[in-house]
């Protein structure tokens, strides 16, 4: 049993230093992260997905974080200095921006492990005995404490997060494990077309979750290591824990065996169809999800705004929003909105009726229009009367994307709005 006590715990935090990968592109995203990294998308009405990998760490009690960037990083940037700059250093805490900036090589980060591999004197100058690398993918909820606690008490060298999840689901998309009875890894394959199943359950198996605890030293020779191989990838999942598995001890954590709260919750948001179903998850009276837990709380910059107003129009027509998520500074005048989740600034003007939308900030929309299970970029002006979702050929003609669970994705540049926006 892991030992649980808060001096143990804090010591364990405050020896650690998180790191971030948030430099990935998110291709099944399509137009969605033409422009942003995926760690940058928008998710709950006001929050970005990097949000939630950083405050896991404040409210587990890990307050020096580095977040590596890459792929188009320029809002995932701005977010993070906006959001997450009042670290105070004085106290011991930093959130450090890491760009791709060709420190120990020519070219941009290769894999994962570059990625760390190009950072180890920004890590070494923090002196942490433990490094724990985390993907900034993924919207989850998880005390990294609990995992710390395991690494150290295992003795492990390093430790890899991870999930059951169905044979079916893992089948190239994930790192899958065999483990000993005492949780350690004997067998690693990434993105196995054919994953190795439980021995109890031959329908699931042992996913990694891409997030790691490692003792520094030990990370740091390994990367060294693999940076020697002329034939690597430079990647943790196809390289290096498949690699040091038979002689290094490499221990597996099930991330719902911690005591945080909510550590059920994980979602990968990796396509449109699951972008738009986890932001719709979050309207249900009771989510997985709950975003109004004061015990763990999501930070995320918040620009001043003023409340979010609803309004009668000139006709007296209502206007409302229902099973909805409203955010700050919107406007909904003589129009119907249900089972939506409207982020910032959005405008939607009268006769309109608005259902299943995922609606970005800065978005309008104009008089009646009719809009169903659709995904709208941010800053789209929806002109008069436009029907999007109705009719999928109609929509498809019109240049828009629509995914194989039928929601509809409209961007500026479909619109034949200007590139390039602030
Ligand atoms: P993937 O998610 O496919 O698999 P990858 O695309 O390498 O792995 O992304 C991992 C993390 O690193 C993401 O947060 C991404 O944003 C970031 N990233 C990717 N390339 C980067 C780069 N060049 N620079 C900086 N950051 C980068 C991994 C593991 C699997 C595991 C899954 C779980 O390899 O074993 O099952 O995560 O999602
Ligand atoms: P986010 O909404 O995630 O903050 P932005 O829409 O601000 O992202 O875009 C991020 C960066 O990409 C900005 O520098 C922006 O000017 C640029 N950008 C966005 N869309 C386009 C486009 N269609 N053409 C060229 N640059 C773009």
């Amino acid at each position: 049993m892991p030992n649980h006590s808060p001096r143990y715990i804090s010591n364990l935090t405050r020896e650690t230093y998180a790191l971030i990968l948030a430099g990935g592109r998110g291709s099944r995203l399509y137009e969605l992260t033409d422009w942003r990294a995926k760690p940058a998308l928008y998710f709950g009405g006001k929050f970005r997905v990097i949000d939630f990998p950083l405050s896991n760490c404040v409210n587990s009690g890990i307050r020096r974080i580095g977040v590596v960037t890459q792929y188009q990083s320029h809002s995932l940037i701005r977010h993070v200095m906006r959001g997450w700059g009042h670290f105070k250093r004085e106290l011991g805490e930093s959130v450090e921006i890491l760009p791709a900036s060709q420190r120990y090589s020519q070219s941009w980060y290769q894999g994962t492990a570059d990625a760390v591999f190009q950072n180890i004197d920004i890590i070494r100058h923090e002196l942490p005995k433990y490094v724990m690398i985390l993907s900034g993918d993924h919207v989850y909820r998880m005390d990294y404490a609990s995992m710390l606690a395991a690494h150290a008490q295992s003795g492990a060298d390093m430790t890899v997060c991870c999930q059951e999840v169905s044979v079916a689901e893992a089948a190239g998309a994930f790192g899958v494990m065999e483990v000993s009875d005492e949780m350690q890894v004997i067998g690693f394959e990434e993105k196995p077309s054919e994953p190795k199943s439980l021995p109890h359950d031959p329908e699931r198996c042992l996913a990694s979750m891409g997030n790691y605890v490692f003792n520094t030293e030990f990370l740091f020779e390994q990367l060294k290591k693999d940076a020697e191989k002329a034939d690597s990838d430079r990647d943790f999942g196809k390289d290096i824990i498949p690699s040091i598995i038979s002689e290094h001890k490499v221990f597996a954590y099930n991330f719902k065996s911690g005591l945080g709260v909510g550590q059920d919750y994980w979602r990968d948001v990796g396509t449109l169809d699951s972008f738009w179903q986890a932001n719709m998850e979050l309207l249900s009276p009771e989510p997985q999800l709950n975003l109004y837990d004061a015990k763990w709380p999501i930070w995320t910059y918040q620009e001043q705004l003023p409340p979010a107003k609803f309004v009668f129009d000139d006709d007296d027509r209502r206007g409302m929003a229902v099973d909805s998520i409203v955010s700050g500074g919107c406007i909904i005048s003589g129009a119907r909105v249900k089972r939506s989740v409207l982020f910032n600034e959005v405008r939607v003007c009268s006769y309109s009726e608005v259902e299943g939308a995922v609606i970005l900030p800065d978005v309008v929309v104009l008089r009646n229009c009719r809009i169903k299970n659709a995904i709208i970029d941010r800053g789209c002006i929806i002109p008069e009367g436009m029907v999007i979702g109705y009719n999928h050929d109609h929509d498809r003609a019109r240049g828009f994307r629509v995914t194989d669970k039928g929601v509809v994705l409209i961007t500026r540049e479909m619109l034949g709005l200007a590139v390039g926006f602030e």
